[in-house]
């Protein structure tokens, strides 16, 4: 039978080749190609095309770069193929905004054109020096066969241009290279540097230690941002696999406001946020802890914090970066949304990959966790608004929410549910630490006692096709608090059989001793964002309906918990498109 297949694949290859040779045409990658011939025709539907998350017209796009604020123009730089829609011939794209919502399209900043980035321009950050020049530092691969990883610098060539359209790479690159105790292959992706108490510079470089079993983010230190020195033990490092894109600033609980990562070392009452974007699992991981200066130590708060794995989005978002806006003093937080779909289908749509809504993020009151909320220029992209005022929803119903198109919308929903403990099931205790196992057990259509409530998002009519965005609370043996569990549940999201359509979940934060949970989903096409309980979990999802798409998408509110519950008001919007890039 093994042989059977092997000859079977051997043979269609053969056939693929001749075919190629025969037409003349010669195929980069054959399999590719063949397979983007099977593509539905849903996937590639123009009309799944995100219009108000950030993208470029075409081609392929991963990690956020370098955003920051220059000169009254937002700047937002980003890992981009000019050549596919797959990864590859990687560049430094460069968009500028006055509202970080309408975007154009300005030249490439940063391609490779020294030795020390010739095989490639990863990813990296902007730091604002105290004289206003903004600097880019990003990690270069210098050698063919390895990606072997440097740390390069960039300047504005002409800082009087507001839109800082060339780029220029001084001589002395590259100013960071990995020492041997180093793995050269494991060393990129420097963060802003921030001025410390001594000023000097620091900043840091994701790598790995242990042969590679451990994360680490190491500390470099600088008079003149030109010679670096390492700091030898790592700012911080657990046995998690390497960590890519780290990320790290200030933060004061319980304050909107944010912090510049040079104002803040040394002042009482300010936390610090770590996160890592694990290679391992492709998720961003953070802990809020206490940064040491004099140690060049940073230690969480919960000493299992790096296990425990608070992350800023359970859903699809990777390589995240914040960047402190100097206009609004408010730390912004973009983060990388993939496809969920294959590689065939984003060969046959000519893009893959979008940006998730820049969020504002800051501390809770305790300092235990960040809070995210989608920045409040968005809501200038809304208009027609319906509301559904003190509604209750019983067992097993569910109430359309009509008026508007809802393939693009904004929906605010609060929902208030009695007999908390008395109804809620049981939390199994096996699947207690594990959200998405028990989302996965526990989905949008298995009956509860309060909840599975929320909203189904993108469904056709008939409610074929529906991604249920929704909560659903459990009581923990021995314990009088309620366990609240949020998920986006897209396993019915799409006619389509072949897609990846995995269940997200995290627990809220929250004792809902109101009674009363707050959800935010902004739907654009084929991406679901989701902000629970005010902006304390978060799940970004990628769906591609096959019926519910554009005018035929539909929004319903659902319980499908055994306890009512009540909308006590929700407001949909529907969605402008803002200018993107020329899309
Ligand atoms: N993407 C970049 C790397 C980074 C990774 C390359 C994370 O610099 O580590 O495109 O997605």
């Amino acid at each position: 039978m093994g042989a059977l297949v092997v000859i079977g694949v051997a043979c269609a290859w053969l056939l693929l080749l001749q075919l190629a040779g025969a037409s003349h045409v010669v195929y980069k990658d054959v399999e590719t190609e063949a397979n983007a011939a099977n593509v539905p025709p849903s996937i590639v539907d123009p009309l799944l095309r995100t219009g108000f998350h950030f993208q470029p017209p075409k081609n392929w796009i991963n990690d956020p770069n370098a955003p920051m604020y220059y000169e009254g123009w937002y700047h937002f730089f980003y890992q981009y193929n000019p050549k596919g829609a797959v990864w590859g011939n990687i560049v430094w794209a460069h968009s500028v905004s006055r509202d970080l919502i309408n975007w154009e399209a300005i030249e490439t900043a940063i391609e490779p054109s020294i030795p020390a980035d010739q095989y490639g321009c990863w990813s990296g950050s902007a730091t604002t020096l105290p004289d206003g020049t903004p600097v880019i530092m990003y990690t270069g691969i210098n050698r063919p066969d390895v990606n072997y990883q440097v740390q390069n610098v960039a300047y504005p060539r002409n800082r009087s241009d507001p839109m800082l359209r060339e780029w220029v790479k001084p001589e002395h690159n590259p100013i960071i290279v990995p020492e041997s105790d180093i793995n050269a292959t494991q060393f990129r992706d420097p963060t802003t540097a921030w001025l410390a108490s001594d000023g000097q510079w620091r900043l840091l470089i994701g790598s790995a230690a242990g042969g590679g079993a451990r994360g680490a983010a190491f500390v470099y230190r600088s008079r003149d941002f030109r010679q670096w020195r390492r700091v030898p033990r790592p700012l911080h490092s657990a046995a998690t696999g390497m960590w890519e894109c780290p990320d790290f600033y200030p933060a004061a609980p319980g304050r909107t406001v944010g912090l510049d990562a040079s104002s803040a070392p040394g002042r009482p009452q300010v936390k610090y946020v770590l996160k890592n974007s694990l290679d391992l699992r492709r998720y961003d991981y953070y802990t809020v802890g206490t940064y040491d200066e004099k140690a060049e130590r940073y230690v969480p708060d919960d000493p299992a914090g790096d296990e425990h794995h608070l992350r800023y989005d359970y859903g699809n978002f990777y390589a995240s970066k914040t960047f402190y806006d100097p206009a609004k003093k408010r730390r912004v937080l973009w983060g990388w949304a993939n496809e969920s779909d294959t590689r065939a289908d984003d060969v046959a749509k000519g893009w893959a990959g979008i940006q998730a809504i820049p969020r504002t993020v800051w501390l809770d009151f305790g300092g235990k966790q960040v809070i995210q909320w989608p920045i409040e220029e968005v809501e200038a992209l809304r208009h027609q608004p319906v509301t559904l005022r003190d509604t209750v929803i019983k067992r097993g119903e569910h109430v359309e929410v009509t008026g508007i198109q809802t393939a693009q919308a904004d929906v605010e929903v609060s929902f208030e549910v009695s007999s908390l403990l008395a109804g809620a099931e049981p939390l199994d205790p096996a699947l207690a630490h594990d959200a998405e196992r028990l989302c996965g057990a526990r989905g949008a259509d298995v009956e509860g006692g309060v909840g599975p409530f929320g909203l189904w998002v993108l469904a056709s009519a008939n409610l074929e096709e529906r991604t249920a965005v929704f909560f659903r609370v459990f009581k923990a043996a021995g314990s009088d608090k309620p366990v609240v569990l949020m998920c986006t549940d897209p396993t019915k999201s799409s006619l389509n059989p072949d897609l990846y359509l995995p269940t997200f979940a995290g627990f809220v934060d929250t004792d809902l001793s109101d009674g009363k949970i707050s959800l935010r989903s902004l739907i654009d096409r084929s991406v679901v964002e989701s902000f629970g309980a005010g902006g304390k979990t978060c799940i970004l999802s990628r769906v591609y309906p096959s019926l519910a798409v554009d005018k035929n998408a539909h929004l319903y509110v659902f319980n499908n918990g055994k306890a009512d519950v009540k909308v006590t008001l929700l407001t949909a919007w529907q969605m402008k498109k803002p200018l993107m890039n020329g899309a």
